[in-house]
């Protein structure tokens, strides 16, 4: 059930890394603060490792998005970690948002020094500036399009700017950058590879999808086991040496998937259990805690 092409999926990401973070340096010299969105499913996971030298010392501001499926008592954990950092952090559920105001006061309030300082020092007022980064699948378009469905006018390419950029404004004072910065997650850390490969982020398929089946339900019986009572009538017990067949052929039977050869069809189950999980049938779930990480 392994992918042949596990590896060579893993390695053709530091190239794309590469090329993300020349482009994204290049814009962030023209940006007052960084929206960097990560899932709440796995705020740690989900983040870019190499976020700190890539946008320098600019003030950070962390969303998490995806709350409507992630665990409620985990995400107030994870943004009350990510202020004790000293970022300003809020979490959103992207398709039914609006909370706006709520982000452009958070903005305003981080760069009121720097604001007030440039008109102390006779420069000319202007808008803030803001740029979403964050991983694929994260929700950045969403995102942008969201804030810029709201009364936003394009207002073409602004002088100043180094390249010629599509910049929002979407408050008087507030513009925003069209195009996100994609980033990369740290896929050579196997925790988090795993992680993110059940955010759907990037595709299943990276990992050999028994290990992150199996995974996933050690995971599941130990943190979410009523779950896996509802959707699967299933009771998981660890110490059982045959937990991970007689996982499958419960999903089987309970699914009434049709057996193969007479034997169950473990593709078939395991398709059916991550198709659960992505769209989120399962249930609300986190897949981290800010007691296990050190960021
Ligand atoms: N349930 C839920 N779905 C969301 C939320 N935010 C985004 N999505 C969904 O997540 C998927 C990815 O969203 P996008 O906005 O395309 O993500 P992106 O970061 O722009 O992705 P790339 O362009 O691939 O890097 C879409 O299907 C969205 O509808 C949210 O808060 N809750
Ligand atoms: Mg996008």
């Amino acid at each position: 059930m392994a992918n042949e092409n596990t590896k060579m999926n893993i390695h053709w990401f530091p190239g794309h890394m590469a090329k993300a973070r020349r482009e994204i340096s290049e814009k962030i010299k023209v940006v007052d603060i960084v929206i960097e969105l990560v899932d709440a499913r796995a705020p740690y996971s989900s983040k870019n490792p190499m976020i700190h030298e890539i946008i320098k010392n600019k003030p950070r501001f962390i969303i998490l998005t995806k709350k409507d499926m992630a665990d409620d008592q985990y995400t107030k954990q994870w943004v009350q970690y990510y202020e004790q950092c000293g970022y300003q952090a809020m979490s959103v559920n992207l398709k039914n948002f609006n909370e706006y105001q709520k982000i452009i006061e958070k903005c305003r309030y981080v760069l009121k020094d720097k604001m007030e300082k440039e008109k102390a020092r006779g420069l000319k007022p202007r808008a803030m500036r803001a740029m979403v980064l964050g991983i694929p699948n994260v929700g950045k378009s969403t995102f942008i399009n969201r804030l810029a469905n709201r009364k936003a006018t394009v207002t073409g390419n602004k002088p100043g700017v180094t390249k010629a950029q599509q910049i929002i404004r979407v408050a008087k004072d507030f513009e925003l950058f069209d195009t996100p910065g994609v980033l990369w997650p740290k896929l050579d850390d196997a925790h988090v590879a795993q992680n993110i490969a059940l955010l759907g982020s990037i595709k299943q398929s990276i990992l050999p999808l028994d290990d992150l089946f199996i995974a996933a339900m050690r995971y599941l019986s130990l943190h979410y086991p009523q779950l896996l009572k509802d959707r699967y009538q299933l009771e998981i017990d660890l110490d059982n040496e045959n937990w991970i067949i007689d996982t499958f052929d419960h999903i089987a039977k309970v699914r009434k998937i049709k057996p193969l050869k007479g034997e169950t069809d473990y593709d078939r189950v395991m398709e059916v259990f991550f198709s659960e999980i992505n769209d989120g049938s399962i249930g609300k779930i986190t897949w981290e805690d800010p007691s296990c990480v050190n960021v």
